[in-house]
């Protein structure tokens, strides 16, 4: 990835305009010079027409307050901030808390070398098969060929994937052919099984199960033991399927038929403190050289609210927020003038690819840039009613879904104390386009602009 991202910087030039290890702590706009001053915690003070937020969704971890974690011997690291050098995990006791995306990476390595692994987990997660292949070179030109047509199908797609939702329902096709779909989408790998499913998969209780069922099916195949089976794959699932973002795993529940791995599922033990061994539970001491908190991000919002961004009336982005998220189109919000966001809340984000939610937004906040520029405008700000009026829509759209029926960090559950809302556009990447453009065509709708 670092290569890669060399490689881009020389071939675009970037790194000329990129003040790296530059931490912004504050920004306030000035209203007498329409421009933002930002101060950083290493470079002292920038000023700015515009602000354009690009803080990614997962980039403030989150690490529960657990009594007692500053006295473990060991190495204890959030796997967001894991050591640059690497951790061995060779012959070492790890112990791994969060069963996400990261949490199962940690799990998956640390079985092949480790003593032991043992995995603390809260809620089984609906994991789904990578599907990893070795490409041949052929196979390399052939994809290259096609990847015009693949890149031009992204905006087209709810996920701004090269693979879209079946338009049918899951409801009007016979038992025997949604199993033939199903089995189709399994045999894919990767997210197939989710953002390739059914459309009303994340809507419809019955098309959910069916679906959820056969997940179990194909994942209790893989795990021996029936006690284990339950706590990894429940016959009664915790949510409904793919309304929590299903991680992709490789060889993740092969490691519990391993002798140097161990499911704790905290629905049986909960965790008291961490003590200079390890980390003591209702029922014992589990002994550890390694703690690995995957225990995943202040998300979507994190990122934005953790910089003190004070709008016109004084108030913080954070105070703002704190009642519940408004922006318009997840593209700017009110009393925060000339600041737009990309990738963040209230728009396509995590449920999307994250190039293409990224790059296509990004075409979104430039082309309000220039429409700024072509008419001499030196400043915008945002109509309250219409972030009022993005709010309601998302919220529509999401309680017609099945995604708030789950504590995940889509819906900023996984924060004690967050609002519990919508943070995602539900609408999916097309839909987004369209009101984005029906805004533009009708006088960038919402925006209010000024010399
Ligand atoms: P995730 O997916 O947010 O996973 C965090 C995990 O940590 C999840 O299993 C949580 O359980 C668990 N967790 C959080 N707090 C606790 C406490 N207090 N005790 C035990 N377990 C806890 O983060 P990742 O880093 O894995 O992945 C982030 C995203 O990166 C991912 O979604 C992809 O988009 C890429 P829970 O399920 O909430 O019960």
């Amino acid at each position: 990835m670092r290569s890669y991202f060399d490689y881009v910087d020389k071939k675009l030039g970037l790194s000329k305009d990129v003040s790296l290890n530059t931490r912004v702590s504050e920004a306030s706009f000035n209203e007498g010079a329409n421009e933002w001053v930002l101060n950083t915690d290493e470079k002292g003070q920038y000023r700015a027409k515009f602000i354009v937020l690009c803080t990614g969704f997962a980039s403030k971890p989150y690490q529960p307050e657990i009594k007692g974690l500053e006295t473990f011997n060991g190495v204890a690291s959030h796997t967001a901030l894991w050591p640059q050098e690497g951790v061995d995990f060779t012959n070492k006791r790890v112990g791994v808390i969060g069963t996400g995306a990261s949490g199962i990476q940690v799990a998956q390595e640390a079985s092949k070398v480790a003593s032991h692994v043992t995995v603390f987990q809260r809620t089984p997660n609906m994991y789904l098969p990578m599907g990893q292949e070795t490409y041949s070179k052929a196979d390399n030109v052939a994809m290259k060929n096609e990847l015009p047509d693949r890149f031009k199908r992204r905006a087209e797609t709810f996920g701004g994937f090269d693979m879209d939702l079946i338009p049918t329902s899951g409801l009007d096709v016979s038992d025997e052919e949604r199993e033939q779909t199903f089995e189709r989408l399994w045999a894919a790998g990767g997210f197939s099984f989710w953002l390739g499913n059914f459309h009303d998969i994340f809507s419809n209780e019955t098309v959910n199960r069916a679906a959820y069922d056969f997940w179990l099916k194909k994942t209790r195949a893989r795990i021996k033991d029936p006690i284990l089976a339950e706590k990894l794959a429940p016959l009664e699932p915790p949510h409904p399927y793919g309304v929590k973002r299903p991680s992709l795993e490789q060889w993740y529940f092969d490691i519990f038929n391993q002798d140097n791995a161990t499911l704790v599922s905290l629905l049986d033990e909960s965790i008291n403190e961490i003590v200079p061994e390890g980390i003591v539970t209702t029922k014992g001491t589990h002994n550890f050289d390694i703690i690995a908190f995957a225990t995943g991000f202040d998300a979507v919002t994190g990122g934005l609210t953790s910089i003190n961004i004070v709008g016109t009336d004084g108030t913080t982005l954070k105070e703002k927020w704190a009642q519940g998220v408004r922006s318009h189109l997840g593209l700017a919000t009110t009393s925060f003038p000339n600041m737009l966001v990309s990738y963040g809340p209230q728009a396509p984000t995590g449920f999307c690819n994250g190039p293409s939610s990224a790059e296509y937004q990004g075409e979104c906040v430039i082309e309000t840039l220039l429409h700024m520029r072509d008419n001499m405008y030196s400043k915008f700000d945002v109509a309250s009613e219409a972030e009022n009026h993005w709010r309601s829509h998302v919220m529509e759209l999401a309680a017609a879904t099945l995604f708030p029926k789950a504590d995940s960090w889509y819906m900023g559950a996984n924060i004690p104390g967050k609002p519990k809302e919508m943070l995602m556009y539900p609408g999916g990447l097309p839909a987004y386009l369209n009101e984005f453009r029906e805004c533009v065509t009708n006088g960038f709708r919402g925006f209010e602009f000024s010399k």
